[in-house]
């Protein structure tokens, strides 16, 4: 596979990027740049792409956070991008759109082109064409906040109508360290998850706890998917189940 290269800042994409939060960047790129070829929905530079932090990629997906206001979303993805946590209510009001992350599966370069909502979601008005674009839906509620959990069904009902019927979905159960404020059982996440099928982790954007693994394992289902090598059988649950950490544990 030859290694792609774009230009710096340049934010290919599977679609246009109409209703997209913040309405830049991405489809603004794409109509404008003819050497960008689609398949399946995923991106394929025609020219060796670099992504945003000058590292080259093979393939590119997008990858969408989804949840309540205030579950952590924003610190997520900063944690996972830059590896810092932002305390303090700032960061709440304003989000960011979108960060690229190249990681590296089975030595194939998987851009995950990552999106925050930038506050629509305040407002359960987060555009439709937001799912429509995701090749994978990060959802997020906050285990100090029994709402943003009761809301889930919510979200997840938002995702089956918009969202692509094979998009990849992970349940996220954030702010695991904060134990003492506590309201949601990791049991109630899982039993939450399994009952829509869909794979499950609590996570920490303040100690890093499973901010990773929950990109990775989303980057390895979408390279699996994309490659589609039968002889390459990758299980999303039996992974998660196996890489996961509990909020006593170490890993970051
Ligand atoms: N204890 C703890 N606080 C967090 C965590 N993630 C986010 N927060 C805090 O929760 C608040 C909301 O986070 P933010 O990322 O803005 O949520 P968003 O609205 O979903 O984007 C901020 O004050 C963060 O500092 C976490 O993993 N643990
Ligand atoms: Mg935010």
């Amino acid at each position: 596979m030859s290694r792609k290269k774009a230009a710096k800042g340049k934010a290919p994409n599977s679609s246009p990027s109409a209703g997209s939060p913040g309405g830049k960047g991405v489809g603004k790129a794409a109509r404008s740049s003819p050497s960008i070829v689609q398949m399946n929905g995923v991106v394929h530079p025609s020219r060796p792409s670099i992504s945003s932090s000058n590292e080259f990629y093979d393939i590119a997906f997008k990858v969408m956070l989804v949840g309540d206001s205030g579950v952590g979303k924003t610190c997520l993805l900063v944690r996972f991008k830059d590896g810092a946590f932002l305390a303090g209510s700032f960061i709440s009001t304003v989000g960011i759109d979108f960060r690229n992350k190249v990681l590296t599966i089975d030595g194939v370069k998987v851009k995950l082109q990552i999106w925050d909502t930038a506050g629509q979601e305040r407002f359960r008005s987060v555009t439709h064409a937001y799912y429509r674009d995701a090749h994978a839906l990060l959802l997020l509620y906050d285990v100090t906040n029994r709402s943003s959990f009761d809301n889930i069904r919510a979200w997840l009902t938002e995702i089956h109508e918009y969202a692509q019927q094979d998009v990849v979905l992970m349940l996220l159960g954030n702010k695991a360290d904060a134990t003492h404020n506590r309201v949601v059982k990791r049991e109630d996440g899982e039993k939450l998850a399994k009952e829509f099928g869909v794979p499950f982790m609590e996570t920490s954007a303040r100690s890093g706890l499973n901010v990773e693994l929950a990109f990775t394992a989303v980057a390895k289902e979408l390279k699996h998917r994309f490659m589609k090598d039968p002889s390459e059988k990758f299980k999303l649950h039996e992974y998660v189940n196996k890489e996961m950490k509990g909020a006593g544990c170490c890993r970051t």
